[in-house]
């Protein structure tokens, strides 16, 4: 599984890079990349997002639509129905039971019901949603900006990043995703439970799943149980920040 790339991947870091280059990014390509295309193209692409994010400000907004471009169809990708014995026990009473924890280095750390959440501001945005496979699709999401959360458990001094532990897992490996403060706090960060104005189906990561409108499609954790405020990713899975990453070295920063 590490280290393999399909064609299609390998494209769209293209595709991603390319922006960048257009711009004039192409000046601080490092003068000697080296050609093992797929780990490159992919590093090379995380290097780029992240220098362009840094030079338009990684406070600016994503895109954001109107109803009449809402996609027809919104596919699915990787899990579709969590086999974790406690989100499936949640589920079978519509959620009434599931607790979402946020734990590690906060204050004060709390356990929010779906009331819970619901009752908190709600903010509602219609974004596109861009995998790594090279689909897309745009829809409404609405949720709780993950600020007004964090402001309610209290970070520590040294909480730098924030890792979803999801119900489901590919093989014996649980998904978990990270991101850092800036991200975090981002006006457009938000737990989604509901989209097109419905309740988020299962399928789409019930009851609550991350919108982190700045990154690529794996970064948006489904199926969210836990989230731990940490000072480091080390020690975390393999350390690289999420089950992809860990296992297919897919960029940790995948700002789009
Ligand atoms: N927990 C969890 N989150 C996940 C995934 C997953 O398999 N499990 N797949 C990711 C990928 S690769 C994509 S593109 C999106 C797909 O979301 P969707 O199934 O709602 O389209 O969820 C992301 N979040
Ligand atoms: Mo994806």
């Amino acid at each position: 599984m590490k280290h393999r790339y399909s064609r299609r991947l390998i494209l769209t870091g293209l595709a991603l890079a390319t922006p960048a280059v257009i711009l004039g990014a192409n000046r601080w390509l490092p003068q000697d990349l080296p050609w093992d295309l797929p780990d490159s193209v992919l590093n090379s692409g995380e290097w780029l997002s992240s220098r362009m994010h840094r030079l338009i400000g990684r406070k600016a907004l994503a895109r954001e639509y109107t109803t009449q471009d809402i996609s027809p169809v919104f596919r699915t990708n990787g899990a579709t129905l969590p086999k974790s014995p406690q989100w499936a026990a949640a589920a079978s009473e519509g959620f009434e039971t599931w607790r979402l924890r946020i734990g590690g280095r906060v204050k004060s750390p709390g356990q929010f019901s779906l009331a819970d959440l619901k009752s908190l501001p709600l903010r509602r945005q219609i974004t596109r949603h861009d995998c790594v496979e090279g689909w897309s699709a745009i829809c409404q999401w609405g949720g709780v900006p993950l600020s007004s959360l964090l402001n309610q458990v209290g970070l520590q001094e040294d909480a730098r990043y924030l890792v979803f532990l999801c119900a489901d897992k590919f093989g014996p490996w649980q998904y978990y995703e990270s991101i850092d403060m800036i991200d975090a706090f981002h006006p457009q960060t938000i737990l989604a439970y509901d989209m097109n104005q419905d309740p988020l189906r299962i399928k789409h990561g019930a009851p609550c799943r991350l919108r982190v409108e700045r990154q690529l499609g794996y970064k948006q954790a489904k199926y969210i149980m836990q989230i731990n405020a940490v000072a480091t990713l080390a020690g975390i899975g393999d350390g690289n920040g999420g089950m992809w990453e860990d296992l297919a070295g897919y960029a940790w920063y995948a700002g789009i």
